[in-house]
């Protein structure tokens, strides 16, 4: 079969932007052969943050993901290519970044758990909903 083209949801997160390491993780995105269809940088509010995590509401770490994630600037992408949901997590690595394998994006620049330079969607249900909580249609030309 055919792989199907599909999209998900990218945050470079704020350990990366302040290192000004976005068009290093873009080229790690483009060169894993998906497509940057929508990009946008924004300041994260509480309310923003604390909704796009609330599945870890009752994490211990909740608190601390929060305030990280709106310690500073984030950009917000919509990614686009074949198997785009499972590429971009391979490309991404293990959230612990003393676990994710050579090559990838955090093994390259994670400095943390918290700090661990991407978010990416993990099921097309997600990567739908977290799409919509930032990129309206018209913003993702494609
Ligand atoms: O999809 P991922 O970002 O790889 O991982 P996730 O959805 O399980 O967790 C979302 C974020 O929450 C992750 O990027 C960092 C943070 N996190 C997850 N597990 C832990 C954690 N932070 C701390 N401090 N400890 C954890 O065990």
């Amino acid at each position: 079969y055919p792989m199907a083209v599909q999209r998900t949801f990218s945050i470079i997160k704020p350990d990366a932007t302040k290192r000004n390491l976005t068009g290093k993780v873009n080229a790690m995105i483009e060169d894993a052969g998906l497509r940057i269809v929508g990009q946008r940088r924004v300041q994260l509010t509480e309310a923003q943050a604390k909704r796009f995590y609330e599945v870890h509401a009752e994490s211990p770490f909740y608190g601390d993901l929060v305030k990280f994630m709106t310690s500073g600037p984030v950009v917000v992408q919509v990614l686009e290519g074949e198997n785009a949901i499972a590429r971009y997590r391979d490309v991404m690595g293990a959230t612990n970044p003393a676990e994710a394998d050579a090559g990838t994006i955090r093994a390259a620049f994670a400095e943390s758990i918290d700090a661990n330079t991407v978010h990416g969607s993990d099921a097309p249900e997600t990567a739908a909903e977290e799409i919509a909580q930032f990129f309206s249609e018209e913003d993702i030309p494609g």
